[in-house]
């Protein structure tokens, strides 16, 4: 059966429906590419930051990733721009299951080449103060 993305959608979600790019403020959210649920396109330079409240911290999570390999990267950086350092740059199947920014900013870059795309990804983003965030440690 096709699920649809509008599952996602609800008050307490701040639904993306998937623009090339952003500047999300949201507590939490979902990031897809151009084209979900289909493939992506091809030539994309997609960029988000995510800010979170000051003294909160951004945890992704990545519920699908599938690109084609060593051509349609996503690259994600701890800090609002593309001069933040580097967290990794991940293409194929390679996705870690989550990451946590330091700060209350993490930037991602979706880049594609010219041809052949893939389903892409979908990842969801919330923010925690420090606090839940130990909790969350403690916990897993
Ligand atoms: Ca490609």
């Amino acid at each position: 059966p096709v699920i649809f993305p509008v599952l996602w959608i609800n008050q307490s979600f701040n639904m993306v429906p998937s623009p090339c790019g952003g500047h999300l403020t949201g507590s939490n959210g979902v990031i897809l590419p151009p084209g979900w649920p289909g493939y992506y396109k091809d030539s994309l330079n997609c960029e988000w930051v995510i800010e979170a409240r000051p003294g909160h911290s951004i945890k992704i999570t990545f519920d699908r990733f599938q690109t084609e390999v060593n051509y349609d990267t996503l690259e994600v950086r701890d800090g609002p721009a593309n001069s933040s350092p580097l967290i990794g740059e991940y293409h194929g199947t390679q996705a870690p299951q989550f990451l946590i920014s330091t700060g209350n900013y993490m930037y991602l870059l979706f880049t594609t080449d010219n041809s052949r795309s893939s389903i892409g990804f979908l990842i969801h983003y919330e923010s925690k103060s420090e606090i839940s965030l130990i909790d969350f440690y403690l916990k897993y």
